[in-house]
């Protein structure tokens, strides 16, 4: 592609820095070599195949643990800053305690981290992307309050491990896909399906859990490494279909992205005060008595509250927000519908499809989002963590050219207009990969990869050539796609 920088306004601050990320599961395979233990994830999609759209799995995927110089070559290839991606618990310390090391999982991560920054690129390591080890699966996974102390300890042996040289850490991916989508769903690991209690207490313990490893960060590795660490937290956008929907669109934005930052970014901390209200008048209506919010200690406030270094932050989509007919059936929380909150989701018309069912392209709720955390909590510092779309295969890929243009363009705006601190952004992802429930079918990577090739392949789309020319001009340029 011939590109041209124009206008000094689509030019990135200095200092702004470029990335692409993975997950373990997604791109490792490897699923069974030397010691690794079983993650959720293996055993979901052995045992219950037809969880995943076509049936395909992560066992091979892009082989990355074979392929990982190749990964390296591509960020190479691309000029990335950073390469994001995340550890896999169970391959690092297979019985999913502490008490044994894998050495062939140390030495994988140890050669990747190292040959980045031989390239000069920045590892930026997420410590858990969903593939939790089955063994403590088996003892309750993220619904046993003891999560927080076996977290505790794999984030000490992973910083033990890492932190000589990784320097950004994100601690959780997501906390809303591994708390709302799965127990609301039942659909993706662990497959259990309990809409009511669940996601609430799981939010409790994922939010104590990031906490203890900031803090053990902060205490014991900062002084030392000088680094950061804080959550990737997804925010999707609800805007009201109407003005009269505002206030349960304002409360459906505390669900989502209040319920995971407030304790954490607010200077009082806890729970949301007006989520914290609703919740507990659902509770009583449900004939629990009681919120089904689990309440925080005086303790556990203080101790979440504060423990971010920056504010990580996935962008894909967004939803239109009414409150639900009497008898109307509403889909499950967070991508079809709230129940707890009685209210139905739209799609607006005008809003283009990705190739997941989940996806609608909503650039121009972009902005207002990060101006929605800067008013709740403050001028912090953004980090975009994960931002892409899914379509079908093929190199010519305009749709995903398009969509980082106009992502990238809002996100200009927030700076150079709204004055917002964004140090990054991150494009999900690097390569095809296993997309979940949605298998190998779903691309979302500026790299294809051919999954039928021994080799897996990979090839740069046009989005790639794109992704390129806006990290090598620091500006969006004018491309063959420009209208
Ligand atoms: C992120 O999830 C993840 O961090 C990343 O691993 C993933 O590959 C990427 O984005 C693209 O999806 O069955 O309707 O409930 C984004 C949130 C969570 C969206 C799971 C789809 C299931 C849809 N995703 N969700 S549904």
């Amino acid at each position: 592609l011939c590109s041209v920088a124009y206008g000094s306004n689509l030019t990135f601050p200095p200092g702004f820095k470029f990335g692409a990320a993975s997950a373990s599961y997604q791109v490792e395979g490897a699923w069974n070599v030397s010691d690794k233990g079983e993650s959720i994830w293996d055993r979901l999609v052995h045992t219950k195949p037809e969880a995943i759209m076509d049936l395909t799995n992560g066992d091979v995927t892009c082989d990355s643990y074979h392929l990982w110089e190749r990964d390296i070559e591509m960020a190479t290839e691309l000029g990335l800053h950073f390469y994001r991606f995340s550890l896999s618990w169970p391959r690092l310390m297979p019985t999913g305690f502490s008490n044994k090391i894998s050495e062939d999982g140390q030495k994988y991560y140890n050669n990747l981290i190292d040959g980045l920054l031989d390239k000069g690129i920045e590892p930026l390591v997420t410590i858990f992307h969903w593939d939790l080890p089955q063994s403590l699966q088996d003892l309750g996974g993220w619904m046993n309050p003891l999560i927080v102390d076996w977290f505790e300890d794999y984030a000490r042996v992973v910083f033990s491990l890492f932190a000589d040289r990784v320097k950004t850490w994100v601690s959780i991916n997501e906390p809303v896909s591994i708390c709302d989508y799965v127990y609301n769903t039942g659909g993706m690991a662990p497959p259990i399906f309990e809409p009511h209690v669940a996601p609430y207490v799981c939010t409790k313990h994922v939010l104590l859990a990031h906490a203890k490893a900031w803090r053990i960060y902060d205490e014991e590795f900062r002084p030392m490494y000088n680094g950061e660490i804080s959550l990737a937290i997804p925010l999707i956008w609800h805007e009201a279909l109407s003005a009269e929907h505002e206030e349960l669109a304002e409360l459906l934005r505390e669900n989502i992205a209040g319920r995971y930052s407030h304790p954490v970014y607010s200077k009082e901390g806890g729970w949301p005060p007006s989520l914290e209200k609703h919740l507990e008048e659902v509770g009583k209506r449900k004939g629990f008595n009681k919120s089904v919010l689990p309440p925080f200690t005086k303790e556990e406030i203080d101790l979440i509250r504060g423990t971010y270094d920056y504010y990580g932050m996935n962008f894909y989509t967004s939803r239109l927000v009414r409150k639900a007919r009497p008898g109307e059936s509403i889909g499950a929380w967070p991508m079809n519908g709230a129940p707890d909150f009685d209210a139905a989701f739209e799609k607006d018309p005008s809003w283009v499809a990705g190739y997941s069912s989940w996806f609608y392209v909503t650039p121009e709720y972009f902005r207002p989002q990060i101006m929605w955390l800067k008013e709740k909590y403050g001028d912090l510092k953004f980090l975009i963590t994960e931002n892409g779309i899914s379509t079908g295969p093929g190199l010519d890929d305009r749709m995903r050219v398009e969509y980082y243009r106009d992502h990238l363009k809002e996100l200009l705006l927030a700076i150079h207009e709204d004055g917002v601190n964004v140090v990054g952004f991150t494009a999900w992802t690097l390569m095809d990969n296993f997309e979940w429930n949605d298998g190998l079918g779903s691309k979302f990577g500026l790299y294809e990869v051919n999954f039928t090739s021994p080799q897996r392949t990979r090839t740069p789309r046009a989005s790639a050539h794109y992704y390129k020319s806006i990290i090598d001009t620091h500006s969006i340029p004018k491309t063959i796609y420009e209208n």
